[in-house]
């Protein structure tokens, strides 16, 4: 089939020449999306004869028996209205297990019925709009590979059960080369005898390409105006679909995510989220994708807490595009292998070469979330390295040094040939990512560009040297600083700066002092960055104290070896309050 993207058709150089091929698996994951060749069953018309009568009465007696089984583990009522279930007794003691395999609770799951209801989710707010009549038809791009049986089917009936029929197209099921018994000709057979006829299609993958590539097969076969990709273990909320398909009749370049309410891997609770809260996407340096929140300057401008919001970034799995936009905008790069680093990489593209990525907030889909990948990662290579490599090679510019920096082992990486990709940008004469950052992510943090000192922070008053280090804390809630001996490489976990705006920080998170009435030493802790000075600003004097502002107390190591945790204490003229970061910008 032709696609209107003329850098898609050709082959990519480097990508299927990678000289080597230690197994088989590798073999198959260099293939690009010109080889994916589907099954012949995807196509086949049925042969009209007395024989396959017989065939066929045969078939759906074997159908209803299969589908019999799943339909007698259902307890009904269960879990409706997206309600927490905790199961007991010999269940509960099979869940553990089954989560260490499954990465979510498939036993539940299998107990719910695959129409449960879901809680609305949406601000009150969202029943006041109205949507067109006339919007632009969509075709639901599911791809998978090897999900379980339940939250797959699920899935596919939340979308039959919420989405307005006269406007979806088809939903089309990409398979990315399973294994699971049940994903063969169960699968098929449940399409043909349970679901709407001429509405669901499945496309069959014939060696395994991972998500990148199987999301451009599902997109080559879709004739829907509008393409709307959901991962395989999602579930739609009221009138999901209606916002995502009004926008962009509006602005055919907007690429719109829907909030994503949150599926408890263990209770499959469906939650119902935090009244109009939610976040957008931002990024770290390391190459990954995080939450932050919507800016004060685009609440601002997007006038209402229902309105398009701005996203630097989309998580990636659960989007809409107009699909001939998809395509003039570079559809996805066909040398990213299984998983990760594609949602930066079209995030990127799309605002550097003039759309749009916004949040729409009356859009809400449930996504169950997993702790680990329960598939398998042919070759067992970093995916989301190297392919995040790949998108920092192509649209991060200079920047891509900071990918780097936090990344280090990727640097001289195999990331293969992006040259056509380069091409891409060119061709749609993009912006660079200078531009992105000031325009539709100034708030992001460039460490060795906002600051005046930055790298480890090291301390000489003990040998060896302690450096400030996280001491692999979760950075995602608030932790005490450490001291650890200095790393000479790979040591992001002790890069530290002081901004330009005077805080002693890392990239999202900033230094506080523990307020105490005693005369001991404070906790020096790390918590969100909130750009407001007060408890998160210091000062370096010339002696290379570092003073805590608000407390009038230095830094000190004070009796500390590496490992404990770093304290605040009266300023005074010692070695332990002395501290040298590696690189000054200032003299
Ligand atoms: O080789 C593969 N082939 C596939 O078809 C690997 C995966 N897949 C399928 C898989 O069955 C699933 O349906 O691809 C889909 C995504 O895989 P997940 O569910 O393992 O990914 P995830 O939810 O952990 O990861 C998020 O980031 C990914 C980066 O590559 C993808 O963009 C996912 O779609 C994305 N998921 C979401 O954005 C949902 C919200 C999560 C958040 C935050
Ligand atoms: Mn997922």
């Amino acid at each position: 089939k032709n696609n209107p993207q003329p850098g898609i058709e050709a082959p990519v150089p480097g990508i299927i020449s990678n000289n080597k091929l230690p197994n088989e698996q590798d073999q198959i994951l260099n293939h690009n999306i010109n080889d994916i060749n589907l099954s012949p069953q995807f196509n086949s018309k049925p042969i009209k004869s007395e024989h396959r009568f017989e065939e066929e009465d045969q078939e759906w007696k074997k159908a209803m028996a299969l589908f019999a089984v799943d339909e007698r583990m259902v307890v009904q009522g269960l879990g409706d209205m997206g309600r927490a279930v905790h199961l007991s007794g010999a269940d509960a003691v099979a869940v553990e297990e089954v989560m260490k395999v499954e990465a979510f609770n498939k036993i539940l799951s299998d107990k719910i019925s695959v129409n449960r209801s879901v809680p609305d989710s949406r601000d009150q707010l969202c029943t006041r709009l109205s949507y067109s009549s006339s919007l632009p038809s969509a075709t639901v791009i599911i791809i998978f590979t090897n999900e379980a049986w339940s939250p797959l089917i699920r899935t596919i009936h939340s979308v039959l059960n919420r989405s307005p029929l006269q406007h979806l197209d088809e939903i089309l099921l990409v398979d990315d080369y399973s294994d699971r018994v049940e994903l063969g000709e169960k699968l098929d057979m449940y399409i043909k005898y349970r679901l709407p006829p001429g509405k669901v299609r499945l496309l069959r993958l014939k060696s395994r390409h991972g998500l990148i590539r199987a999301r451009l097969a599902g997109a080559n076969e879709a004739k829907g105006d509008v393409l709307i990709f959901l991962d395989s273990h999602c579930e739609t909320n009221h009138q999901w679909m209606e916002p995502l398909l009004q926008r962009i009749k509006e602005s055919s370049s907007a690429v719109l995510v829907p909030i994503i309410d949150v599926i408890d891997d263990k209770t499959l609770e469906y939650y119902a989220g935090n009244g109009r809260y939610f976040q957008v996407g931002g990024f770290t340096w390391s190459g990954h994708f995080t939450w932050i929140e919507v800016s004060p300057e685009e609440e601002k401008r997007r006038g209402s807490p229902v309105a398009p919001t701005r996203s630097p970034t989309m998580a990636g799995g659960l989007f809409a595009i107009d699909r001939n936009y998809f395509w003039k905008v570079g559809g996805y790069d066909q040398g990213m292998d299984v998983w990760g680093g594609e949602n930066l990489e079209m995030s990127f593209r799309v605002w550097m070469c003039g759309g749009t990525l916004e949040t729409m907030p009356c859009s809400r889909v449930g996504h169950i979330f997993r702790s680990f990948h329960p598939y398998t990662f042919p070759g067992n290579k970093d995916t989301h390295g190297l392919n995040t490599a790949r998108l920092a090679e192509v649209w991060m510019d200079d920047y891509k040094r900071l990918f780097y920096m936090y990344r280090p082992e990727l640097e001289k990486g195999e990331w293969g040939d992006v040259s056509e990709r380069r091409a891409l940008r060119k061709q749609l004469q993009c912006h660079d990512f200078r531009w992105y950052l000031d325009n539709i992510f100034p708030q992001k943090f460039v460490l060795d560009e906002q600051s005046y000192a930055y790298g480890r922070l090291r301390n000489n008053a003990s040998t060896p040297e302690l450096c400030l280090d996280t001491l692999q804390a979760d950075e995602k809630k608030r932790y005490d600083m450490g001291m650890y001996n200095c790393h000479t490489f790979l040591a992001s976990s002790q890069y530290m700066s002081l901004s330009h705006t005077g805080e002693l920080r890392r990239e999202e998170v900033c230094a506080e002092v523990q307020k105490s009435h005693s005369l001991h030493p404070s906790k020096v802790f790390m918590a969100k960055c909130r750009g407001e000075k007060e408890e998160q600003e210091w000062i370096m004097t010339k002696s290379g104290h570092l003073l805590h502002k608000s407390t009038n107390l230095c830094l000190d190591t004070v009796g500390l070896q590496s490992m404990a945790t770093v304290s605040a204490t009266e300023c005074q003229p010692v070695a332990s309050q002395q501290w040298w970061f590696d690189h000054y910008t200032i003299s």
